[in-house]
């Protein structure tokens, strides 16, 4: 038989939330209203090859009544099992108590116990009557506080569950860690001995996940900023007047196109950390302006300084001059003989952010081009804005239901923290990219900016 685990406690102390941090499930339904939880809910969780069950399940209603029905059958400490078996099938106790019926069903039928209370509020007696029900059912059980508002109380909660619980952990179900999550499950395995090794095998099939995670975030990055570095769109026309008449519309689908191809990338970073119904708000990417100067967009690239910082660390500062020379150049050769024309910018230039440019065609016939994009912060940008909303995933637990909201990016205080190799190829590879050069490795390049979870 698999792990499997029943969530019980109070109505409204967080089981649900609890079930959904540990099953990352955001499907599972939190709310602030007693009694949110009606019926019991088992999630099969697959990590790999690996799987384990949670049931969620209705708080208890009338504990000191169930306790008391219970005693009435069952004079010594070798029946209470079959007491409580007893009363699962009594159909008065159904109708009567059938909250403690669904809830104490998965745990009769063999889930170990996760009781779970508030660790903001006052310790009470009336709790003693759920541990001891529980306790009445002879399955292994551990004890989470979740420390709802604050963790005022947690002391003495900590006492009195040590009386009824060999482990007490506190565990917050909103802001939990990794390791934390991964400690619960290992403390089964101590309490079931005969659940161990399916235990180890989920916890390394964990981490093995927790580092595919990582390693698809960067290939995921990667995808996104070659695809937006090099997102150009061509229009065939017979004039140049025609192509410049064109131009104000093919500059707004081409942005709405990166933008498309963002919100994309970001869907999928969203899947790949199991969160399927979470809405993420962030500025759309600018659409005018300069990248450069305007403040907003260095909140997620980097400012100037930075930038020539940059340009010195991938050498990219000689090649960058001879851009603008050929940029100039190629100005004045306009559409005849098939030249192009148009304002490219460059690493310390003019950094408009649409380029726009015509082609004369040998046979007649002009092709206007939209991008790709020039500015070399661009890439910068994106990155930033991904890697943010990579740390607010990370961090987060599937029981928060607030959306997210991508202010500031801090990407210089990430990439500060590679080593000196690191950040040069880092710098030559997005200088490479925003230059449509192909970069081999960039996922490898990219992944030190992400932390590993587990070692
Ligand atoms: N701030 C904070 N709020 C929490 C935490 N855990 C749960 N909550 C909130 O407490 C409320 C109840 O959470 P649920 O997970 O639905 O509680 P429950 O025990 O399943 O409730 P019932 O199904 O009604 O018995 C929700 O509004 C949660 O958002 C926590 O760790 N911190
Ligand atoms: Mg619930």
């Amino acid at each position: 038989m698999n792990p499997i685990f029943a969530v019980v406690g109070h109505p409204n102390k967080g089981k649900s939330s609890i079930v959904a941090t540990l099953a990352q499930n955001d499907s599972v339904e939190i709310s602030g209203q007693s009694g949110t939880t009606k019926e019991c809910l088992q999630l099969d969780v697959e990590i790999g090859q690996a799987s384990y069950s949670l049931i969620d399940t209705p708080g208890f209603q009338r504990p000191t009544r169930v306790l008391a029905w219970l005693q009435a059958q069952a004079s010594t400490a070798e029946k209470r099992a079959d007491a409580v078996r007893k009363f699962l099938s009594d159909e008065d106790c159904q109708q009567q108590f059938p909250d403690e019926v669904q809830l104490l069903t998965p745990i009769m039928n063999g889930a170990a116990i996760i009781y779970v209370v508030d660790g903001s509020r006052p310790y009470g007696q009336e709790y003693e009557a759920e541990m001891e029900i529980l306790r009445w059912t002879g399955q292994a059980s551990l004890a989470l506080i979740n420390p709802i508002e604050n963790e005022e109380h947690v002391v003495e909660w900590q006492q009195a569950l040590g009386q009824y619980f060999n482990v007490v952990k506190v565990f917050n179900a909103m802001q939990v860690d990794f390791e934390k999550q991964l400690s619960v499950l290992k403390s089964f395995s101590h309490i079931r001995e005969d659940w161990k090794p399916a235990i180890e095998a989920l916890v390394a099939a964990y981490k093995n996940r927790s580092n595919q995670r990582r390693q698809q975030t960067a290939e995921l990055l990667s995808t996104l900023l070659v695809k937006a570095c090099s997102y150009q769109l061509d229009q065939k026309v017979l004039t140049k007047d025609q192509a410049l008449a064109l131009q104000p519309a093919m500059e707004l689908r081409y942005f709405k196109g990166l933008k498309a191809l963002e919100r994309s990338h970001h869907q999928s970073l969203k899947s790949l950390f199991s969160y399927n119904h979470l809405d993420s708000d962030i500025d759309d990417l600018p659409d005018g302006g300069n990248l450069f100067d305007t403040e907003k967009w260095i909140l997620w690239g980097l400012n100037r300084k930075q930038l020539v910082a940059a340009a010195a660390m991938a050498g990219a500062a000689a090649g960058a001059i001879i851009d603008i020379g050929l940029a100039g150049h190629s100005l004045f050769l306009g559409v005849l003989g098939g030249g192009v024309i148009g304002a490219t910018s460059a690493w310390f230039g003019a950094d408009s952010l649409a380029d726009f440019k015509l082609k004369g065609l040998p046979l007649g016939g002009v092709i206007a081009q939209q991008g790709p994009m020039q500015n070399r912060n661009f890439p910068y940008v994106l990155m930033g804005r991904f890697l943010h909303l990579e740390e607010l995933l990370r961090l987060r637990t599937h029981a928060q239901r607030n959306s997210v909201q991508i202010g500031e990016g801090k990407l210089q205080e990430k990439i500060s923290q590679l080593s000196a190799q690191q950040q040069k190829y880092l710098h030559k590879a997005l200088s490479r990219i925003s230059r449509q050069k192909t970069v081999d490795n960039l996922a490898d390049t990219l992944l030190p900016l992400l932390p590993v979870e587990v070692d």
